[in-house]
């Protein structure tokens, strides 16, 4: 087979005294952290639309990016290098898994009809693939959005031509995602959403739009696909006002049309802090209602009020991103997919592999400072301590359900005296950069 990144041989683990920009200074896949290995706490995806299909077109200008797979003239040809190329970059990366949008891997042709078929000739090729080298689908998706026919939304649309079109569309990934041994399929409603209420429905289109997934988990019933569905949040871009806001609005959702038992939910970094969140605050808000499914690991910038979609290299971010997935007991069937793309400027192709280096690095160290503070707990132990007056007396008659309201006020009435305790929010940032700045 044709090597398409020549520059670039397998990518191993050096450890932190290394100078070789091309090696991983704190992922090391086998080493055991607790009760298991990096690799598997990890699960580290490619995302196929950054890395293989992007070419660094922006607003401005035409894409930038140098790939040995361009100088292929038909659009299948393409698709076919592109796959090959993937595979390639996985394994001198050892990402064990991939994701990807329908319309990534195969283009469009002039009609459903052929666009299914140019799927199933490059999901072939990409299943043998996944076989001769061992890699993974952690999730597939379907594109309902870049095609103008999605121009008003695909199950929020006011055309049921339109709807009709995304729910053949939708049907058709889901196979191909079952196919291909899928552990979870995604949607992110990247045009559901609206610009002005002056001409929405903002009910009949959330009725549509549950309408659909429904449909979606009665298809997945019919052909036994077992995989874990999963909505990824994100406030705005490309819609003003997108339906599926952040973790919060999303499990609201999900309950009023009875669709939680099946939906878990894919938390993107740069998505969080677009909705003004932290990337913790999305991860335990869907952890408490044990709804954590996946993660999309980047990071914007906190200049910019966009999706940067930048490689993650934020060490403390990462580290309490990587405490919560602890504390959730791991992030399986799910992973942590580099939905992150290299600067238009970062045009060679050895930027791809820096960055990746970059991400991998940075979440497993934040892995192995996140397991030595919940090992150590100083965290968890400030917490529970802070709230220690619910363990005993009036405090665990209100959490046994025991008192109410008469109860209270005459213990308010006979307690003269209230006395709180400090916060010491500046102490914990101290404790946390004292775990990070000590693990080597
Ligand atoms: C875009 C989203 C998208 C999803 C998959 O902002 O992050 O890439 O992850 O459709
Ligand atoms: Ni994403
Ligand atoms: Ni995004």
């Amino acid at each position: 087979m044709k090597e398409y990144f020549k520059n670039v041989s397998k990518i191993s683990y050096e450890g932190p005294e290394s100078k070789n920009p091309y090696s991983f200074k704190y992922y090391n896949p086998d080493e055991i952290i607790g009760n298991k290995s990096m690799r598997e706490h990890l699960r580290f995806a490619m995302s196929y639309w950054h890395t293989l299909t992007a070419d660094g077109t922006d607003q401005f200008g035409i894409g930038t990016m140098i790939r040995s797979w361009n100088n292929e003239n038909d659009k299948m040809d393409l698709a076919k290098a592109r796959m090959e190329a993937a595979f390639e970059f996985m394994d001198k990366l050892d990402l064990d898994y991939f994701c990807f949008h329908d319309r990534d891997i195969a283009p469009e042709g002039k009609d459903l009809t052929e666009t299914d078929s140019n799927l199933d000739e490059i999901v072939t090729i990409c299943k043998d693939l996944m076989k001769k080298n061992n890699k993974k689908l952690l999730w597939g998706t379907a594109n309902l959005f870049s095609n103008p026919r999605f121009v008003h939304g695909a199950g929020t649309t006011c055309n049921v031509d339109v709807f009709a079109y995304a729910a053949g569309q939708l049907k058709k990934a889901i196979d191909i995602t079952k196919e291909l041994g899928g552990e979870n399929y995604v949607f992110w409603g990247g045009r559901e959403g609206y610009e002005t209420l002056l001409n929405t429905d903002m009910e009949f289109e959330l009725d549509n739009f549950a309408r659909l997934l429904h449909m979606a988990v009665d298809y997945a019933k019919e052909i036994g696909f077992k995989g874990q569905f999963l909505i990824e949040p994100k406030p705005k871009e490309p819609t003003k006002h997108q339906y599926d806001f952040d973790v919060a609005a999303v499990l609201a959702f999900l309950r009023k049309y009875e669709l939680d038992k099946y939906f878990k939910i894919n938390i993107e970094a740069n998505h969080a802090t677009l909705a003004g969140h932290t990337f913790q605050h999305e991860i335990q808000t869907a952890r408490i209602n044990n709804a954590l499914g996946s993660l999309d690991a980047n990071q914007g910038d906190p200049n910019l009020g966009w999706d940067t979609d930048q490689f993650p290299t934020n060490i403390y971010d990462t580290t309490l991103a990587m405490y919560e997935v602890l504390k959730n007991g791991g992030i399986a069937p799910g992973g942590l997919n580099f939905d992150a793309k290299v600067r238009r400027a970062s045009f060679e192709p050895e930027d791809l592999f820096l960055a990746y280096i970059a991400g991998m690095d940075t979440f497993a160290k934040g892995l192995r400072v996140a397991y030595k503070l919940l090992e150590d707990g100083p965290i968890e132990n400030f917490i529970k301590e802070k709230y220690s007056s619910f363990n005993s007396k009036i405090g665990k008659d209100i959490i046994e359900g025991k008192i109410g309201f008469n109860e209270l006020e005459k213990y308010a009435l006979e307690n003269t005296s209230i006395e709180n305790k400090s916060g010491r929010q500046e102490m914990l940032e101290s404790i946390v950069n004292q775990y990070i700045l000590e693990d080597k």
